[in-house]
C-alpha cells in the first residue's frame, strides 16, 4: 500500500537533513522528548487513514494518551518537526553563487519582506534553528543597520525550514508548504567538484526543486570600471572577493558539471530544472553611464507582491532587459555559460538590490529599501501553482 506509506498530505517528500525521500515507515516517532524516558510509538493502520499522529499506551509514561512529540528521519537521525508531516507540497531551493555574491544579505531581505508585504501566503519558521537565524539576521540588517558577515566556509550548510500557510482558500483545511532553504558559503562554491564538503552539497543540489544562482555585477570589469571606488569598496566583501572576477564564469561551468553528476545527466544534455539567476546589487548600477536607462522595468518596484501574483509580463520584461544590458556592455561570458549548461525554458533572469542601497564605508546602512527582492520567489510559488501567474 504505497499510497498508506506517503506523508500525511503529499507522496513527495524528502527530509530536509539528509535529502532522502521521506515515507511514513522511514519516520520514527517518539512519545515525549526526553531521550531516558521516551518510547518508540509506532502508527497503526487507523493512524494512517485517519492521518494523525500516534499515541504512546504505556503505563506510567508521561507521554501516555498524547500524541507524539517527537519525529526523526530514520535515514540520518535528523529531528523532524512534526507539522513537517503534513504539508501539501515540499519546495526547497539551493542559494548558489561566489563568495560575497550577496547571498545571505538577499535571503534575509527576501524573507523579511515576504512576511511583511501583507501577503495571503504567510511564511514562519519551523524549528528554532531557522527561527534563530532569521531573527539574528534580521536584527543585523534592519535594527542594527550593518552588513552580515560571511558565511562560514567548510561546514554543512544548516538547512533553514519555513513553511507557508495559504490563507486564501476557503478550504475547512489551510494547506500548508514547506519551504527548505540552502545558504551555504560561497568560497565551498567556488572549490566545487574538489571541496571536502562535495557529498553533502551535492545532496542539497540533488534535493532542491529550484537552484538560485547569486551573480555579482560588480565582478564584471567593464562595471567595476564605472563604479566610484568608494562605492565598490563598501558593496564587495573585500577580504574574500577581490580576487578573481573571472571566477563566476568558472563557477556555473564547475557548477553545471557538478549538477549534472548530482542528478545523472549525460554531459551532452541541458540541465532541466528551474534556475533562477539572479543578479544582485542593482543599487550600484544606477548612476552608471551605461545602466538601464531611466524607464527600466527593472528599475521600478515590482508589481507582483501588489497583484498578489506573479506578473509574467513584468518579469519577462525585466528578464530582457538584464540580458540586453549584459549585451550592451559586452560581458555576455556568465549568461553564455548558463544558456550552455541550463534547459532555456527553465531559466529566469532577475535583478534585485537587498539593501537599495550601498552601505557606508563602515558597511553601515542608512536604511533598508529591498528592490525586486521578492520576484525570484513569487516565480517558484507561481511554478508550483501556489501563487496565481497574472
Ligand atoms: N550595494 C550593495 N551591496 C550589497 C548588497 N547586498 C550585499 N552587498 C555587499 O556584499 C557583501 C557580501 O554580501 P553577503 O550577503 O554576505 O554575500 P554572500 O554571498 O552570502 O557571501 P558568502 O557568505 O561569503 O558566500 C556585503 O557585505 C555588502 O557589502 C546590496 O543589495 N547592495
Ligand atoms: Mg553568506
Ligand atoms: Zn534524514
Ligand atoms: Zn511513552
Amino acid at each position: 500500500m504505497l499510497f498508506f506509506d506517503s506523508l500525511f498530505h503529499s507522496d513527495e517528500a524528502t527530509c530536509p537533513h539528509c535529502l532522502r525521500k521521506l515515507s511514513l515507515s522511514n519516520v520514527r516517532f517518539y512519545c515525549t522528548f526526553d531521550p531516558n524516558r521516551r518510547h518508540e510509538v509506532f502508527l497503526s493502520f487507523f493512524d494512517k487513514m485517519k492521518q494523525r499522529l500516534p499515541v504512546c499506551g504505556r503505563n506510567f509514561c508521561k507521554g501516555r494518551g498524547i500524541p507524539a512529540q517527537e519525529a526523526v528521519c530514520r535515514f540520518c537521525g535528523e529531528q523532524l518537526p512534526l507539522q513537517y508531516l503534513f504539508h501539501k507540497r515540499y519546495l526547497s531551493f539551493c542559494m548558489l553563487g561566489v563568495a560575497g555574491a550577496g547571498k545571505s544579505s538577499y535571503l534575509t531581505t527576501m524573507l523579511h519582506e515576504f512576511k511583511y508585504s501583507n501577503l495571503p501566503w504567510v511564511l514562519q519558521p519551523i524549528d528554532a534553528r531557522t527561527l534563530k537565524v532569521s531573527q539574528q539576521n534580521d536584527q543585523n540588517v534592519y535594527e542594527a543597520r550593518h552588513c552580515l558577515a560571511g558565511t562560514e566556509s567548510g561546514v554543512a550548510p544548516k538547512p533553514q525550514q519555513w513553511i507557508i500557510r495559504d490563507t486564501t482558500t476557503k478550504a475547512k483545511e489551510m494547506p500548508t508548504y514547506a519551504l527548505t532553504i540552502y545558504d551555504g558559503a560561497g568560497e565551498d562554491c567556488e572549490r566545487i567538484g574538489d571541496n571536502e564538503l562535495d557529498p553533502v552539497i551535492s545532496r542539497y543540489i540533488a534535493g532542491s526543486k529550484m537552484f538560485v544562482i547569486m551573480f555579482d555585477p560588480l565582478l564584471l570589469s567593464s562595471v567595476r570600471a564605472a563604479v566610484p571606488f568608494d562605492i565598490l569598496a563598501s558593496s564587495m566583501a573585500q577580504d574574500r572577493q577581490s580576487s578573481a572576477p573571472a571566477n563566476m564564469v568558472t563557477m556555473v561551468n564547475a557548477l553545471a558539471n557538478y549538477i549534472r553528476q548530482s542528478l545523472n545527466i549525460a554531459p551532452n544534455k541541458l540541465i532541466d530544472r528551474q534556475t533562477a539567476v539572479v543578479i544582485t546589487k542593482l543599487d550600484t548600477l544606477r548612476e552608471l553611464d551605461n545602466d538601464f536607462g531611466s524607464s527600466a522595468v527593472v528599475m521600478k518596484p515590482s508589481p507582483h507582491a501588489k497583484m498578489r501574483g506573479f506578473v509574467e509580463a513584468d518579469s519577462s520584461m525585466v528578464d530582457l532587459e538584464i540580458r540586453d544590458w549584459l549585451q550592451r556592455q559586452g560581458e555576455t561570458a556568465f549568461l553564455d555559460a548558463i544558456d550552455a549548461n541550463f534547459q532555456a525554458d527553465k531559466v529566469r533572469v532577475f535583478g534585485v538590490s537587498s539593501f537599495g542601497q550601498p552601505p557606508d564605508k563602515l558597511r553601515r546602512l542608512a536604511a533598508v529599501t529591498p528592490h525586486r527582492v521578492l520576484d525570484p520567489i513569487m516565480w517558484m510559488l507561481a511554478n508550483e501553482k501556489i501563487v496565481p501567474t497574472l
